[in-house]
């Protein structure tokens, strides 16, 4: 069987990098990812990011370029991630964060990043320093 798939955005915009801070389960609240989610069955990773996206920060939003990787979370579920370009809204924290902070590369160590998504956080600091 292949592997269950997070989906997660490395939402940039004016130069900034969308951080969002988790608000559960327990032994991850407080940490800071780049938001997303579930792939459900019969949607594509995309779709699936659009879809979180709407749901988690009240957004439309694009994805644009997948970060090459995945990277494990537990056994059987992975995280894929992808750079993405906000359309319409302004995000804020409906479901699953607590906070919200638009960071410049200078700014992305200074929160706690989930382990995991570390290698994609780098990636995407590395493409916004070149934009
Ligand atoms: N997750 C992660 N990094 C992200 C988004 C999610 O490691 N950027 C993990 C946390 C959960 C699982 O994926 O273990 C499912 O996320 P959620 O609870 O947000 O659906």
């Amino acid at each position: 069987m292949s592997d269950s798939v997070v989906v997660a955005g490395a939402v940039c915009d004016g130069g900034r990098l969308l951080a969002a801070r988790r608000s559960a389960p327990p032994e991850l609240a407080g940490r800071w990812e780049l938001p997303g989610g579930k792939q459900e069955p019969g949607e594509s990773g995309e779709q699936a990011l659009v879809r979180e996206l709407r749901e988690e920060l009240g957004v439309e939003a694009e994805p644009q370029e997948r970060i090459p990787g995945e990277w494990p979370l537990k056994p059987g579920l992975v995280l894929r991630v992808w750079t993405v370009r906000l359309l319409a809204g302004v995000p804020s924290p409906l479901e699953d964060h607590d906070e919200l902070r638009w960071l410049t590369p200078d700014e992305t160590d200074t929160v706690d990043w989930l382990d995991q998504d570390r290698p994609a956080v780098a990636e995407a600091v590395r493409r916004l320093r070149e934009a």
